[in-house]
């Protein structure tokens, strides 16, 4: 069907025009009236629940594309229809999952026919000026002011709230709820471990000192309006100096004091895809990682599909490595000798292998459908030796390859075990630990209820036996998420993500339940400090 579109962007009063004309059927003309403040509306909804797929401006990445040209052939009704209930293809039914109104689908349906408008920039002035250092480094005591074992506190993001929970991980007490930021999405820990740095959507970076009595915020920034990831200097010599922060929105990364969180530098990252040399004017900052062989960050430029070396050494002569990787890039971690990082490029079902010693690309192979890592798992295979893994969110299965090129060179970044989930797809983390035989996995984007309530334990010595599923709610709003080990690696801490959100621990042994923390809201991702500034996983 041909179509001839006239957009009015008039203002008419307070409400802005939008009429559509099918030249082939001028019945079917439709005029949209949007207020401004439906437009606010739409547009929170939009940055709040889609952006993070489909990008700020709308041109697609692990979700498709919605500019105009496309949406206003697809219609209101057909786009609605799919906020509303979701797709085969992983969209997830944002309507039928209770996140929206009717109301609100058919308002964002409406809204997403209209040109996208770029969100302003922002700049290093500006950023400074968000800056909030609440207890400076010499108000700071020297060591820790508790005989806590610090190094097995988790933090736990409660989402919905904006908090970071600190507890002890040897007595299970809560510490301290620190307020955080809008749908925070990770923390990571210093090179020492002292300080928890914590990102949040709302672009607002923050830090926490586990030395104080009761862990304490000091510090916070805000270098984006949009943000996912963070990491600090980890190499020798520069253990705690300097912090990174990677936006979504606008695409640039932020260097910052990593005792203050002072905004110190940002680089842009517009440019052109690695492949078709394509302009892009939206590259997000998906996952970072602090190297172990060089003082730089890897940093995955998710559009262009670049990884970058970002040298922090000399940060007035900043030197960039970019590494041809894949599209689109999103998260990943080390293997277990922390030298070969292994980021994921979901929407090529493809895995990319760095070399950070040599600092080069070494592979880049294909394995299933949307591969989604978190960090992923590194274990020893029976047959395989030294091995990484990942779930998919597009299929039921963990894909399994080598890891070892020296003494498996033949096993080295080839997919050696394609383990079917008989549950299906929606897989989001993977987890183990080297002490551990258990391979957890969660569910949590599958649409079956009772799936995606439940967590999954593969043997690692008997990877041909079936996913052992363990139910942990009956809550028909809640999803399992996210697996993270003890520093002993003895315990496993799931969180179970709802308004009645709990953690649940596992004796990793027995694979029984060994307590339940009750009263969370919204838990996601917990770190605990020690695995965590270890790069253990
Ligand atoms: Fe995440 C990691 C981006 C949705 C929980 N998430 C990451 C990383 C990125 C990212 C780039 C890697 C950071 C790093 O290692 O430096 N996440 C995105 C998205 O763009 C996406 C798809 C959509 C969005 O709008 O945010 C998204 N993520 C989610 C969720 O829906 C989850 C389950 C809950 C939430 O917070 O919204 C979620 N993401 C997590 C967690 C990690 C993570 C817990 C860290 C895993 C780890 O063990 O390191």
């Amino acid at each position: 069907m041909k179509l001839r579109t006239r957009i009015s962007s008039l203002l008419l009063g307070a409400t802005f025009v939008l009429s559509l004309a099918l030249t082939s059927s001028p019945a079917a003309a439709v005029e949209l009236k949007m207020t401004e403040a439906e437009i606010a509306k739409a547009g929170k909804i939009y940055f709040n629940i889609c952006t993070g797929c489909h990008g700020t401006l709308r041109k697609g990445a692990t979700g498709p594309s919605l500019l105009p040209k496309k949406t206003r052939e697809m219609g209101t009704e057909t786009l609605e229809e799919i906020i509303w209930g979701g797709t085969p293809g992983g969209m997830p039914n944002w309507g039928e999952q209770g996140a929206m109104t009717r109301d609100e689908a058919s308002l964002l349906a409406r809204f997403l026919l209209l040109d996208p408008v770029a969100p302003p920039e922002i700049s290093l002035g500006q950023m400074k000026m968000s800056w909030n250092l609440i207890v400076p480094p010499n108000k700071r005591p020297k060591k820790p002011q508790h005989n806590r074992n610090w190094q097995n506190f988790f933090g736990v993001v409660e989402r919905d709230a904006g908090k970071i929970v600190v507890f002890d991980g040897d007595t299970k007490e809560m510490l301290a709820r620190v307020d955080s930021g809008y749908a925070t999405h990770i923390l990571r820990s210093s090179a020492s471990g002292r300080y928890f740095f914590i990102i949040g959507r709302d672009g607002k970076v923050g830090m926490i000192d586990l030395f104080t009595k009761k862990p304490t915020l000091v510090a916070t920034a805000k270098p984006c309006s949009e943000a996912r990831s963070v990491d600090t200097s980890k190499f020798k010599g520069y253990e705690d100096k300097l912090a990174i922060v990677g936006c979504y929105w606008p695409p640039h990364m932020v260097i910052l004091d990593g005792e203050t969180l002072e905004p110190k530098k940002v680089i842009g990252t517009r440019g052109y895809t690695y492949d078709t040399g394509t302009y892009h004017p939206e590259p997000r900052v998906a996952a970072i990682v602090s190297s172990h062989y060089t003082p730089e960050w890897v940093c995955n430029i998710k559009e262009t599909g670049f990884i970058w070396l970002v040298d922090y050494s000399d940060i007035e002569n900043v030197n960039i490595t970019m590494i041809e990787g894949e599209r689109y890039l999103h998260d990943g971690g080390w293997d277990s000798t922390h030298r070969y990082f292994m980021p994921a490029a979901n929407m090529k079902d493809t895995m990319v292998v760095i070399d950070t010693k040599e600092r080069k690309r070494v592979a880049r192979f294909e394995v299933g459908t949307k591969p989604h890592p978190g960090r992923g798992a590194n274990f020893v295979d029976p047959k395989y030796g030294p091995v990484h893994s990942t779930v998919h969110i597009g299929e039921g299965l963990v894909s399994v390859w080598g890891t070892d090129p020296v003494k498996h060179p033949q096993y080295a970044w080839k997919v050696v075990r394609s383990i079917e989930l008989e549950p299906g797809a929606g897989g989001l983390f993977i987890k183990t630990h080297p002490k551990s035989k258990n391979l957890w996995v969660d569910f949590t984007l599958n649409t079956d209820l009772v799936t995606h309530q439940s967590v999954g334990v593969l043997d690692i010595n008997n990877l041909d036996k079936p996913v052992k599923m363990i139910q942990l709610t009956k809550d028909p709003k809640a999803r399992v998420v996210h697996m993270e080990y003890n520093k002993a690696g003895d315990e496993v801490w799931i969180s179970i993500w709802g308004k009645k959100g709990e953690i649940v621990i596992f004796d990793d042994k027995t694979r029984e339940i060994k307590k339940r923390i009750k009263g969370l809201d919204t838990p996601t991702g917990k770190f605990n400090v020690y695995n965590t500034m270890h790069d253990i996983y």
